[in-house]
């Protein structure tokens, strides 16, 4: 084990397989011991039709109350779909008190896909995101959320040129790594890398099939490296091929998610 603790603040979508019930098998998976804390429960992801939801903001004073009495800290932390600007604030308040020294945080501002926003998200979402990824290490949004972020149109065909403006209207809002993911070329889809002006890409194979959650899983497999010392490239080529691996163990008969239990489970059955 490499003993560090790491609290993933994503929802917990019972249904469908993102945010935590993704995140969390996925870092334990490479090695991470994670700990959670729910924003809200859903009846399942919001691609779906039709959701319930529970916000579990109002019991946030009580667990850090008893995370001070037991003296819980972390060394690191991968957020993702938040939902509204009143987690981001609570999500500020756990990284200066419960933070060890040095500990990471890796935003993957989840709000949009395919050049449109999710359901429920607004312009003035897409704000309270520009500001607080100015708390990041690292942030890791798609081509649409990057474009959102940088206040540019989403184009048809995101290309180096465009991912490299993306890159320097970004580096306006936050001081961390940036990796957009998504990135295209000659075929081949990766993700770009920017760290304090140097640019890095790292491409894989495309898989012509389109799921929700991937994201998510890239986050979490990426984060279970970086936070181990690995560098962005190493990190995202791992996460990239594991994705790859996840999307061809999917059967066609199950759209809502990937079936990444069937790259992790164990050989000796
Ligand atoms: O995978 C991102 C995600 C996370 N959580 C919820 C979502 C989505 C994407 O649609 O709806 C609730």
């Amino acid at each position: 084990m490499n003993g560090k603790k790491v609290l993933a603040i994503q929802d917990i979508s019972c249904v469908g397989q993102c945010s935590i019930t993704a995140v969390l098998p996925v870092m334990s998976h490479f090695g991470m011991e994670t700990a959670i804390l729910p924003t809200a429960i859903l009846s399942n992801h919001t691609m779906y039709k039709k959701w319930s939801y529970f916000d579990f903001a109002p019991e946030f004073e009580s667990v850090f109350d008893a995370w001070r009495v037991n003296d819980i800290k972390f060394d690191g932390y991968v957020l993702g779909y938040l939902g509204s600007k009143k987690y981001m604030e609570l999500s500020e308040k756990i990284f200066k008190e419960f933070s060890n020294d040095g500990a990471k945080i890796i935003i993957d501002p989840v709000f949009g896909d395919n050049g449109k926003l999710y359901p429920g998200f607004d312009e003035k979402y897409v704000q309270a995101v520009r500001e607080f990824i100015s708390n990041a290490d690292v942030i890791v949004p798609n081509i649409t959320e990057a474009c959102y972020l940088a206040d540019m149109p989403v184009p048809d065909k995101c290309d180096i040129p465009n991912v490299e403006k993306l890159m320097s209207k970004l580096s306006a809002l936050t001081k961390g790594t940036i990796i957009i993911t998504g990135v295209e070329r000659d075929g081949m889809i990766g993700e770009g890398i920017y760290d304090g002006g140097k640019i890095e890409y790292v491409f894989d194979e495309k898989l012509p099939r389109f799921f929700h959650g991937t994201g998510d899983i890239f986050t979490a497999a990426y984060a279970a490296h970086k936070l181990c010392g690995m560098s962005d490239a190493e990190s995202c080529k791992i996460a990239g091929r594991f994705v790859a691996d996840c999307i061809r163990a999917t059967g066609d008969n199950h759209p809502y998610g990937v079936q990444f239990e069937d790259v992790m489970k164990s050989s000796l059955r």
